[in-house]
């Protein structure tokens, strides 16, 4: 859920809503329809009651701790998300994770129903919670209900693995519309239609054999990229982008990256791709240097340990090798910051390095776009991001092939500032005019528009 726990006056926990892009997307077309905001709110401890803020009806549904390790830390983010993205870490399948996914799915179906006024529209966001729309349209049948999937959705050949794939199949196929970040993993739903349940399919539609035609289509996310671009326009960020880049020595060039501190991310390997370019001389720390930005996430899943462990392996040894007092190679940082200084990271850098070896789609790098109102600046994005196929004028590379890689830094440091200006208005014009409004009104058009005829 989007809130915070924070201390009333006489030390009573509290809970005040967070802003973040899908909840102010959504914000508007809450108020206008009442809407409720249905979600987990993030801690075993205690769940707030049902309560309202800022124009929106929040509704917190209980995990215990059991759940956490089950549902979320062991199918969530142990089973679907290593599978969903390409088999980088290999998946675990354990039944009992299976089974508590199962229970807490009802429990989220159940909180839907009892929310949803009349022939209501509800929206379920992600692959946690693939099961809902078949279990909320068992339990509310007069009801209008959509589905997004935030992450990629793999190919057959390894949705297949899956012990329980057809299961999650009818779990989303209960939806009406089946929203995801690009069109090929629409197209690797309606293959997993036809190929694991034997349904018909036409364009974007599937045939179900009691009648029912549901539609998958890609719905690519975006930000808010006006309340974005005014925190990047005002003078205290550029007064602490300036500020960022002397207390790193002042290198000629700056390049970022910003991630959760994730396998899917690239993330070690855009550090080892520059050291390697110190290493053989190619670029000097004096001409470059590196900000990574890697934001704890899922602390207690044991890939994410083993990442962190090869990560901070690799920025030690490029700093021992190539640091000096006052300027390092790589300025690393493993805590989360706020929106303004994310911003002035942005403004500091030349070089925006988004290297991920699968992303739905990557928010990061329609940020910095954001960010970069002046058309300075320039991307470096992996192919296997949702955000390629909207960026075609990034510096696209494939993040696995290490000389690729090396080389498109290069270009990318040495980039002739009209061929950036150039390259940056043109994403930038694209960005404007595909916000996140516009996400979240096409998909409600699609799944509501269909409703009145
Ligand atoms: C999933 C999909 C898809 C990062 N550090 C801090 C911070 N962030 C913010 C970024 C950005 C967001 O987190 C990360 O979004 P991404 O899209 O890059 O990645 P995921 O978290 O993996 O998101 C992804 C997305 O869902 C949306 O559909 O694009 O493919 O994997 O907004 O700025 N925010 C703050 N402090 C930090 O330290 N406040």
């Amino acid at each position: 859920m989007p809130v915070d726990r924070v201390e009333g006056a006489d030390g009573t926990p509290q809970w005040r809503r967070s802003p973040g892009g899908l909840v102010t997307a959504l914000d508007p077309v809450m108020r206008v329809n009442k809407g409720a905001w249905i979600g987990w709110a993030g801690s075993t401890d205690e769940a707030p009651e049902p309560f309202d803020e800022a124009g929106m009806h929040l509704v917190s549904v209980p995990l215990s701790a059991t759940e956490v390790e089950n549902y979320y830390e062991g199918f969530s983010n142990a089973t679907l998300w290593p599978l969903y993205h390409d088999v980088i870490a290999p998946p675990v399948y354990r039944r009992e994770w299976w089974e508590a996914y199962v229970q807490v799915n009802q429990r989220f179906a159940q909180a839907a129903a009892e929310v949803a006024d009349r022939e209501a529209v509800v929206w379920i966001h992600d692959y946690q919670l693939q099961l809902v729309p078949e279990m909320l349209r068992a339990l509310r049948p007069d009801l209008r209900i959509g589905y997004f999937l935030h992450i990629p959705l793999p190919p057959v050949e390894l949705f297949g693995r899956l012990p329980w794939r057809q299961q999650i199949l009818r779990g989303l196929l209960g939806a009406d519309l089946i929203g995801f970040q690009r069109p090929g993993a629409a197209s690797n739903f309606l293959r997993l239609t036809r190929r694991l349940l034997g349904y018909q399919t036409q364009r974007d539609q599937v045939f179900l054999p009691d009648g029912r035609v549901v539609r998958a289509r890609s719905f690519p996310i975006s930000i808010d990229v006006a309340e974005l671009e005014e925190i990047a326009r005002r003078p205290e960020t550029h007064r602490r982008a300036a500020e960022i880049r002397e207390e790193i020595g002042s290198p000629a060039k700056v390049l970022l990256g910003i991630d959760r501190l994730d396998y899917t991310k690239g993330i070690a390997e855009r550090i080892h791709a520059f050291a390697e370019l110190l290493n053989d001389g190619v670029v000097s720390p004096d001409e470059a240097t590196f900000i990574q930005v890697a934001t704890p996430s899922r602390e207690r899943v044991e890939q994410y340990k083993l990442l962190r462990d090869e990560v901070e392996l690799a920025v030690g040894r490029v700093n021992g090798t190539h640091g000096r007092i006052g300027r390092p190679a790589v300025t690393y940082l493993h805590s989360s910051h706020d929106r303004v200084e994310l911003a002035a990271l942005y403004r500091a850098a030349d070089v925006m390095v988004v290297t991920p070896l699968r992303d739905g789609m990557n928010l990061v790098a329609k940020e910095y776009v954001a960010c970069r109102y002046d058309n300075t600046g320039t991307l470096v994005l992996s192919e296997f991001a949702g955000a390629a196929d909207e960026f075609r004028q990034a510096f696209l590379v494939n993040p696995y092939d290490v000389d690729g890689l090396k080389s498109t830094l290069v270009d990318a440091i040495r980039l002739d500032p009209r061929t950036a200006t150039r390259k940056m208005r043109s994403m930038r014009r694209h960005l404007v005019e595909h916000d996140v409004d516009k996400w979240a009104s096409s998909f409600l058009t699609a799944l509501t528009g269909d409703m009145r005829t």
